[in-house]
């Protein structure tokens, strides 16, 4: 069966639509207006294994990334399905440069969210503020239903600390996302 899930949200601030495949190849096809967003978004799906077609406008900025992340987490959640056979688990330690991130994660159907990227508070990254880029872990989280350990241990560059965080979720979700079996991963029964 295929993992595919389309979602268009389109609301009196934002549009956004959104089409991911679970079990495609890392290709993406990447519009949010916004450079850095574009570029987190490109190495999630290329680290990730999953493609995405993405094309998003809106009016403020807070709006659009967090409609994005929404979006996003839905199609996780809907492409997941019933999550049967899939290794539910993912974790990943990645480095950019100076800075490493470890990412854990669980598609359990529950939002949880320990986030620690060290950014500095009131700051730009390119074109983001992070405080923006902070909500953007947390809307995916409760969006996709899953549970979401992020922590930067050290570095010192905030481009490389976000970039690192990203790609540690997208190995993550690589790792959780995989057929392993062909039962749902769970003594309850259900996810
Ligand atoms: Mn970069």
């Amino acid at each position: 069966m295929e993992r595919i899930a389309e979602h268009t949200r389109k609301t009196k601030e934002t549009n956004i639509s959104l089409t991911i495949n679970l079990d495609g190849s890392g290709k993406q096809n990447v519009d949010t207006g916004f450079k850095f967003m574009d570029h987190m978004l490109t190495l999630l799906s290329r680290h990730g294994n999953f493609d995405i077609t993405l094309k998003a406008s809106g009016d403020l900025t807070h709006h659009i990334i967090e409609d994005i992340a929404i979006t996003l987490g839905k199609c996780f959640l809907v492409a997941l399905g019933d999550k049967k056979g899939i290794n539910r688990y993912g974790s990943a330690l990645i480095p950019m440069d100076e800075s490493l991130a470890r990412c854990v994660i669980d598609f359990c159907g529950r939002k949880a969210l320990n986030l620690d990227l060290k950014l500095k508070e009131e700051c730009n990254i390119e074109d983001l503020a992070v405080e923006d880029i902070l909500h953007f872990f947390n809307s995916f989280a409760e969006s996709a239903q899953m549970n979401l350990h992020l922590h930067i241990l050290y570095g010192t560059n905030d481009h490389h600390k976000v970039e690192a965080a990203f790609k540690a979720l997208a190995r993550s979700i690589k790792e959780a996302k995989k057929i392993v079996s062909d039962e749902i991963p769970s003594t309850k029964g259900v996810l």
